[in-house]
């Protein structure tokens, strides 16, 4: 499995308008335990900088759009979450930047534990240590 993991989330559109359906072990590889969201972010900033060493997560742009990088030590690659229905998996021990925040970007992140700065690597140096271990 590559460092790039799209999941497609079920949407529900009719004349009304459209709904997003994430539910936890159908389109969410994982039961969530924490969900939180970004907003209001100022033009020019990134945010992240770390990986997680038991943490999984799936990020999602519903509303606006952000770029993400995933590094996973042997390859880096940029996507753009620019789609409500369209999450990204952001796995274990994968060092992830986000960037170019749009405006109106709302970026959802569903993920499978409660909060623990513990799980954090936020030094890149020593995450590429851990991954080449
Ligand atoms: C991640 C990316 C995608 C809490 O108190 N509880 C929480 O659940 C979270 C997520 C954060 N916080 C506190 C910790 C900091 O004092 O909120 C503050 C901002 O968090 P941080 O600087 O880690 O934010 P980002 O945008 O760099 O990273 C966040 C998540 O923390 C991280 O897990 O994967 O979004």
């Amino acid at each position: 499995m590559g460092i790039v993991n799209w999941i497609d989330l079920p949407i529900r559109a009719d004349e009304r308008g459209s709904l997003v359906v994430v539910e936890s072990g159908k389109s969410l590889p994982f039961e969530v335990r924490r969900v939180y969201y970004i907003f209001g972010t100022q033009s020019g900033v990134s945010r992240g900088f770390h990986a997680h060493k038991v943490l999984r997560q799936a990020a999602v742009c519903v509303s606006g759009r952000c770029r993400i990088k995933l590094d996973d030590g042997k390859e880096s690659v940029h996507v753009w979450l620019d789609s409500p229905n369209k999450a990204i998996k952001i796995d274990q021990m994968v060092w992830h930047e986000m960037d170019e925040f749009s405006p109106e970007c709302v970026l959802l992140v569903f993920a499978d534990d409660h909060y623990e700065e513990t799980d954090y690597v936020r030094n890149y140096e020593k995450f590429l240590e851990i991954v080449e271990e």
